[in-house]
């Protein structure tokens, strides 16, 4: 078969953000758009020839089109085989766990997560190393170094593959295997996880509401739900992938998964909720009439690990993203662990988690996972609360409630300015820059700053220094702000505030977030002067 070297010109926006590089699907379109950032990929790994690949996507609107693209580009690449998911669908923690078992050199995933998809919405492609986690910084720099010069890509010609039949076929000289992507992630989550338990407390009138929102997990959940675990057939809402979403917004909050809060809040609503984003790396958890938020998910995993198999001899570490809530940092001071804070983005746990530094990790964005993969998990995050659930017979709001009384709580909320103009944005953010090295000891009301900075993180492992990752403004009583603007937007600027306060009184615990945050909420207000630059008087999304 021809190998064609096709000749192009760079774009210059292919720098990858937060995951990847997410693009509207348009952007995708344009002619050798993909195959520039494939080839820029290709050119910055080294000693690749010969070496597996995988491959596959969480399903969305030119999904299909990109893989044939990337499997012919790498085969005139000199890839020695691709093993690529059925009907192109994998999970990204299934990506990660399939990356892992088969000791391939890496692979490439194609979601932009939670954004809309279809011809509209946007698509996405983010590369991952040996280890199955995000490719580190200096790996995404050289991707995007090489984009900015890049002058021709390799192709082959040849038909396309059927994605559709588990097969095993060649492309040239590589050889192409159509994989069950949900196979290897059940037989992993079984390992960890004690099936026979959840099994019994489903049979045990458990009930259980799972929504996959028409995204990846639905061809995982139904498998290990329904047929697994033995719920009932339904117990998986909206399971089957659409290219589109169905028009949805596959972002699991109480915001855009309404189908599942509507039934979560009924007054008779099941015992146990649960919803996953577009790639099913996102997890939100509810129990009847509750909402667990995701840095409360992370400490109480982190307090009651030892009862789930997987993690029954305890935990090295934790590690949480600095926005997150400081609520797993006291979990880790009892159990006398480490705990480390690194900035937004899964790929800064990797080295933690390949060192051993640390067990279990999470984000306040509904991500929480440990080290049976490098990714964050939606799944496994929900078969580990099914398991505590389990063993301790107790409700989610029992277990959350006992967890506050022993830990205190801590108040958190996100709030974001999604689609904010750009420029005024980063005028707002580099106002705060400038502000940030005077502000220890000055006095906001009953408010004293104890420190404030732009963070800064340096990875204890490999040393490396990643710099201006989030303004974040902390206060004597503990409560903390914290401004950032998103990676992973596709669409002018988002801000996102984050807020957190600290109340070891118990007779205060089921005070409205909202309303116990205010005080804090009205204060960054102040300092940052959001509606003056962004010119909203309210956030779009409050989490
Ligand atoms: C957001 C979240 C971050 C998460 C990232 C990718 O990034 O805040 O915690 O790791 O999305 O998640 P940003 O830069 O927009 O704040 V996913 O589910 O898109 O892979
Ligand atoms: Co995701």
């Amino acid at each position: 078969m021809n190998i064609n070297t096709v000749s192009t010109t760079p774009f210059s926006d292919q720098k990858p953000g937060t995951s990847g590089l997410r693009k509207s699907v348009a952007v995708f379109q344009k002619p050798h758009y993909l195959e520039n950032f494939v080839q820029s990929i290709f050119d910055s790994l080294d000693g690749c020839e010969g070496q597996t690949i995988v491959l596959g996507g969480d399903g969305r609107y030119y999904n299909r089109e990109a893989i044939q693209v990337i499997m012919k580009m790498a085969a005139a690449n000199g890839i020695g085989r691709i093993l690529v998911g059925k009907s192109g669908i994998m999970s990204t923690p299934a990506a990660s766990a399939i990356i892992r078992q088969y000791k391939a050199y890496g692979g490439i995933i194609l979601s932009a997560s939670h954004n809309p998809g279809g011809p509209d919405g946007d698509f996405g492609i983010k590369y991952n190393i040996t280890s199955g986690g995000p490719a580190p910084e200096k790996v995404t720099e050289a991707i995007y170094d090489r984009s900015k010069v890049i002058d021709s890509y390799k192709i082959l010609e040849g038909d396309d593959i059927n994605l559709d039949k588990l097969t095993v076929t060649r492309l040239g000289e590589m050889s192409v295997e159509v994989i069950d992507p949900v196979e290897p992630y059940a037989r992993l989550m079984e390992s960890l996880f004690d099936f026979d338990k959840i099994r019994q407390l489903i049979k045990n009138d458990f009930k259980m509401c799972i929504d996959s929102m028409h995204a990846v997990t639905g061809t995982y959940a139904k498998d290990i739900f329904e047929k697994r675990l033995g719920a009932d057939s339904g117990t998986v809402l909206n399971g089957i992938p659409l290219e589109d979403f169905g028009g949805g917004h596959p972002d699991p909050n109480l915001v855009y998964a309404h189908d599942l809060v509507d039934i979560m809040f009924a007054k008779d609503a099941p015992d146990f909720g649960a919803a996953s984003d577009g790639d099913g790396d996102r997890n939100m958890i509810l129990g009847n009439n509750f909402f667990v938020t995701p840095s409360d998910s992370l400490a109480v995993l982190t307090a009651n690990a030892t009862l789930v198999p997987g993690y029954k001899n305890g935990l090295s570490g934790v590690a949480r993203s600095m926005p997150t809530s400081e609520a797993v940092d006291r979990v880790a001071d009892k159990l006398n662990i480490s705990c480390y804070e690194t900035p937004t983005g899964w790929k800064f746990f990797g080295n933690l988690l390949d060192a051993d530094k640390a067990t279990l990790c999470g984000e306040e964005s509904f991500g929480t996972g440990s080290n049976h993969v490098r990714e964050k998990d939606g799944l496994w995050a929900v078969l580990f609360w099914l398991n505590i659930l389990a063993v301790k017979g107790e409700s989610v709001e029992a277990i959350v409630q006992d967890h506050w009384k022993t830990y205190g709580r801590n108040f958190y909320s996100r709030h974001d300015y999604e689609e904010v103009a750009t420029e005024p944005a980063t005028e707002l953010m580099e106002r705060l820059r400038s502000m940030v090295g005077t502000m220890a000891g000055k006095k906001f009301g009953n408010y004293e700053v104890k420190y404030a900075d732009d963070f800064s993180y340096n990875d204890p492992v490999d040393n490396s220094v990643s710099k201006k990752q989030g303004i974040r403004i902390g206060f004597t009583d503990g409560s903390r702000i914290v401004f950032r603007l998103s990676g992973t937007g596709t669409k002018g600027a988002t801000l996102r505030l984050y807020v957190e306060s600290y109340e070891p009184d118990a007779s205060k615990h089921n005070i409205d977030t909202q309303e116990a945050l205010k005080p804090l909420i009205d204060l960054a207000q102040e300092i940052a002067q959001i509606k003056e630059y962004t010119k909203r008087d309210e956030p779009t999304v409050i989490t």
